[in-house]
């Protein structure tokens, strides 16, 4: 099932498109951003002479600091007077990033979730328990729109209050759960202590996103919540949820490209990377008004893949988001991901699909800390010796410190996004 033909048409046909759109969104933000007209100006590009997608890689990026440094909407492309929403990031890193939507925007909104829940098999006659955070953040309110368009019945719970989540996925008998994969899985975890058979409550699907999941993250929510799950990926810059999302093949997360424009650079370089390799994310949006973006360096790592579907759907599709190029850390002159501590443990056998990185500074020295949960009935001791072994194997940084926790001694996150990282280096 495919919400609109646009996602299954031929390739040239949404080339032709995209083309088309992204000559409109270069000449309107060349007139009405004078950000943009500086940018443009600074690069030698007459915005003019852009024709389509092929002149795309020789446009200037657009960055997260650029945004913040026009806060609150100096990238806006629209007064005040002709926008409708406005939605901003929650600042704890640093200055919020505002965005700005115009009404034609919410339809785009309405548009691509209502195609990203049916991509994940949601249809009108189901009720979706919605337990993103309403306000704000973009997810709460996207899942609403999504619901909205495709006739579904969303209920707006929000985040946290487990024990009303547990209550409602029981007396309701909803047959979707949307909430981060941590989430999903605090509230299997949860429902489990009180005695909740999760697997067998109703829910048949899970659309998890605005964190990364790791395939073990992933089966456990599965095994748990006895569901199958869908990742759902985006951000506030470029619409919120819905810039891309797994169909019922589950072997990558189509981008709706005819309105998201996808490529991968070398983060280094800047360089564009072919299809098959692994780089960071740039978007441009085709088709929004009211804060287009042109090439937004997501920060998120992934691959494009634009072979053909079994589903259907012709659109370029790509790989899970595992990481972010700024999540790296450096231990005393070494490049570590959290990602590669994530893939070097968690299908170790026993450990549960929780952990955490703690850094510190002892004198002049980095210290670094692994701590694993364990699964219930597993010898901590015995596990830790394993985890250490893989861990020193396989990064470039052998960890001064392995702990090993017991169910549930890992904090879990309510609210908002799971944390895996805490750099105690410049307390
Ligand atoms: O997290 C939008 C969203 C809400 C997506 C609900 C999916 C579901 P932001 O708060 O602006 O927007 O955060 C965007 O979250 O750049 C990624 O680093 C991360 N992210 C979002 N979805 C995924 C995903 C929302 N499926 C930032 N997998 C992005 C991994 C994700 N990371």
């Amino acid at each position: 099932m495919v919400w609109n033909d646009a996602e299954t048409i031929d390739r040239e046909q949404r080339r032709r498109r995209q083309d088309r759109r992204l000559r409109d969104v270069v000449a309107s933000v060349a007139e009405r951003v004078p950000f943009y007209r500086e940018a443009f100006a600074d690069a030698g590009v007459d915005p003019g002479e852009v024709e389509g997608i092929d002149d795309l890689a020789g446009l200037p990026f657009t960055s997260k600091e650029d945004l913040r440094e026009h806060y609150p909407d100096g990238l806006f492309a629209l007064p005040r007077s002709d926008l409708n929403c406005l939605h901003a990031s929650s600042g704890t890193t640093g200055t919020p990033k505002v965005v700005g939507y115009a009404d034609r925007d919410l339809e785009i909104w309405r548009e691509v979730m209502a195609r990203s829940l049916v991509a994940a098999g949601v249809g009108p006659e189901d009720t979706l328990q919605n337990a993103y955070g309403y306000g704000l953040f973009t997810g709460g309110l996207g899942f609403h729109y999504g619901c909205q368009e495709l006739g579904a019945a969303v209920l707006p719970i929000g985040g946290g209050n487990t024990d009303r989540q547990l209550r409602f996925l029981r007396d309701l008998g909803s047959e979707v759960l949307a909430c981060t994969p941590s989430y999903a899985l605090y509230l299997a975890e949860q429902g489990e202590k009180r005695g909740i058979d999760v697997a067998d409550l109703p829910v048949s699907a899970v659309v998890y996103g605005a964190e990364p999941c790791t395939d073990p993250m992933r089966a456990a929510i599965e095994e748990r919540l006895g569901a199958a799950g869908f990742d759902i990926y985006g951000l506030s810059e470029i619409i919120g949820p819905g810039v891309s999302v797994e169909c019922e093949a589950r072997d990558g997360l189509h981008v709706h490209s005819d309105h998201f424009y996808p490529e991968v650079i070398d983060p280094e370089t800047g360089e564009v990377l072919p299809a098959g390799e692994e780089g960071e994310l740039v978007v441009t949006t085709l088709t929004k008004r009211g804060m287009p973006v042109i090439r937004y360096r997501t920060g998120d790592v992934t691959t494009l893949y634009p072979d053909a579907c079994d589903c259907g759907r012709t659109t370029v599709r790509m790989d899970n988001v595992t990481g972010r190029t700024d999540d790296l850390l450096v231990v005393r002159g070494a490049n570590l991901y959290p990602s590669e501590v994530e893939a070097a443990v968690l299908d170790l056998e026993g450990v549960a699909p929780h952990y955490r990185i703690d850094l510190y500074r002892e004198g002049a020295l980095d210290e670094f800390e692994v701590t694993v949960e364990t699964a219930p009935g597993v010898d901590g001791e015995a596990l830790r010796e394993q985890v250490r072994e893989r861990l020193e194997d396989r990064l470039a940084v052998a960890p001064d410190a392995v702990s090993v926790v017991g169910p549930g001694g890992i904090e879990r996150t309510e609210t908002g996004k799971a944390r895996r990282v805490y750099d105690h280096r410049e307390e």
